[in-house]
């Protein structure tokens, strides 16, 4: 068999190690809070990314040559499925995620499209009962070809409704195939570039029948993954109508499709949309809708979609912290939709970019971790909240008060406490906590 890659299985040396190809903090087995790292983090592989980007961004083309490349796209196809298994297993990564047409190329027909697809999804199965590597999730892509460029969903145009519905139907039976426990959503151009020409109430009614008949499907076909929708609040479009998440639950229990929906929450899109990353997670989470995580990061300068690889330990570590109190991702997993830089064109880049990136996630649930069974933050916030405890905070929390009686309260008040929010303490003590020289 072809070895793509010339480089061997990456190991866990442990903190001082300055080898560049070995994990510094991801130990996958070790038990962090009763389970092995690798559970709690559930790294996967994105086919697209990983596999077909090769440096092009808007003012250039490819940097990138990789050994897997063919002049024909389909014996390609099978090639980055070689590629791929071999790239997974010497990393240690149990987990892929794809688009159709990212694992099988776009050809003349839909048919033609789908018969492809078939072949090379047929060569994954087999190469996954091979290495015990899963499928997190999969999605269609119905962003990219022109018949797309108004939205799919949401197009002024029937038939290309009707062709992303087409698509969508045989990732999902793509999925199926092969054992997919998620199937995502992002809008991709679904959303306006302006309001002249937009019907912004046809087009979010259209959105939903795409989603409702979407479901039904999963259920008929016995896909019966969790469907998670992924948003994003611009890109390409101006305005996308899948925001952020808080906009996402207001869309859902609008059509009635809430029950129906979690969130795939990416961290590049949580800082488009000006949010922070556990911000999102957060707002999931008290909702009840956390399925999974696009595991990247933005360039704050620059503010567009970088998909960077995540090295910021800060924000990897409030994000872990959110999944921790979510109880873990359960059916969801941690997939990198992160991209090596254009100048990062070796093979080396590619493994050191996801080396990095498992490593910052573990460091990061390893301080979460520690946080959480101190209760560091936890206790501050019960203490903080304490007065909805007793006399009228604990009648406000049973909403066992009238506006009168409440009223009739604060006339009695001489003058309202203030109560110290402590917010560089706490970040100094959340300093200390990654430097691991915290001792409470
Ligand atoms: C693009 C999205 C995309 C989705 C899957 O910004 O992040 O990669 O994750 O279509
Ligand atoms: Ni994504
Ligand atoms: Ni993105």
């Amino acid at each position: 068999m072809k070895e793509y890659f010339k480089i061997g299985k990456i190991k866990y040396e442990g903190p001082k190690s300055k080898n560049p190809l070995a994990f510094k903090y991801y130990d996958k087995n070790e038990m962090i809070l009763g389970k092995p790292m690798k559970d709690h983090l559930k790294f996967a592989m994105s086919w697209w990314h990983t596999l077909c980007a090769k440096g092009a961004d808007q003012f250039g083309s490819n940097t990138m040559e990789r050994s897997f490349e063919n002049q024909d796209p389909v014996k390609e196809a099978f090639e980055k499925v070689d590629a791929g298994f071999e790239f997974m297993q010497k990393l240690g990564i149990e987990y892929f995620c794809f688009h159709d047409r990212d694992m099988a190329p776009e050809m003349p027909t839909l048919e033609e499209s789908n018969r492809v697809l078939d072949e090379v999804s047929d060569y994954v199965l087999s190469k996954m009962k091979e290495t015990n590597i899963k499928c997190l999730w999969g999605t269609a892509n119905c962003f990219n070809h022109k018949r797309y460029m108004s939205g799919a969903g949401t197009s002024p145009n029937a038939d290309a409704f009707a062709y992303a519905a087409a698509q969508i139907k045989h990732a999902m039976d793509i999925t199926k195939k092969l054992g997919g426990q998620n199937y995502v959503f992002w809008g991709g151009r679904e959303g306006y570039d302006t309001l002249l020409n937009t019907d912004m109430k046809m087009e979010l009614d259209h959105y939903a029948t795409l989603l409702t008949i979407a479901r039904d499907y999963n259920i008929k076909s016995g896909l019966n993954a969790q469907l998670l929708i992924e948003p994003k609040p611009k890109e390409p479009t101006k305005h996308q109508y899948d925001f952020d998440v808080q906009t996402v639950l207001g869309f859902l229990r609008t059509y009635g499709l809430e029950k129906d929906f979690k969130m795939n929450i990416e961290a590049n899109h949580a800082t488009l949309a000006i949010h922070t990353f556990n911000h999102e997670l957060n707002v999931a989470r008290i909702h009840n809708v956390l399925g999974s995580i696009d595991a990247n990061q933005g360039d704050m300068l620059l503010g567009w979609d970088t998909d960077q690889f995540p090295t910021n330990i800060y924000d990897a570590t409030l994000a872990m912290y959110e999944v921790l109190l979510a109880g873990g991702l359960g059916k969801g997993g941690l997939n990198f939709d992160a991209k090596a830089r254009r100048q990062s064109f070796t093979d080396e880049d590619l493994f050191i970019s996801y080396i990095a990136g498992m490593d910052t996630f573990a460091k990061g649930l390893r301080v979460a971790a520690k946080l959480l069974e101190d209760q560091v933050f936890e206790n501050f916030k019960k203490e903080r909240y304490q007065s909805f405890t007793s006399g009228i905070g604990k009648k406000i929390e049973e909403k066992n008060v009238t506006l009168e009686e409440l009223s009739d309260y604060a006339l009695k008040l001489e003058q309202v406490e203030g109560i110290s929010g402590r917010q560089e303490w706490l970040e100094a003590i959340l300093n200390q906590y990654i430097c691991e020289s915290y001792e409470g």
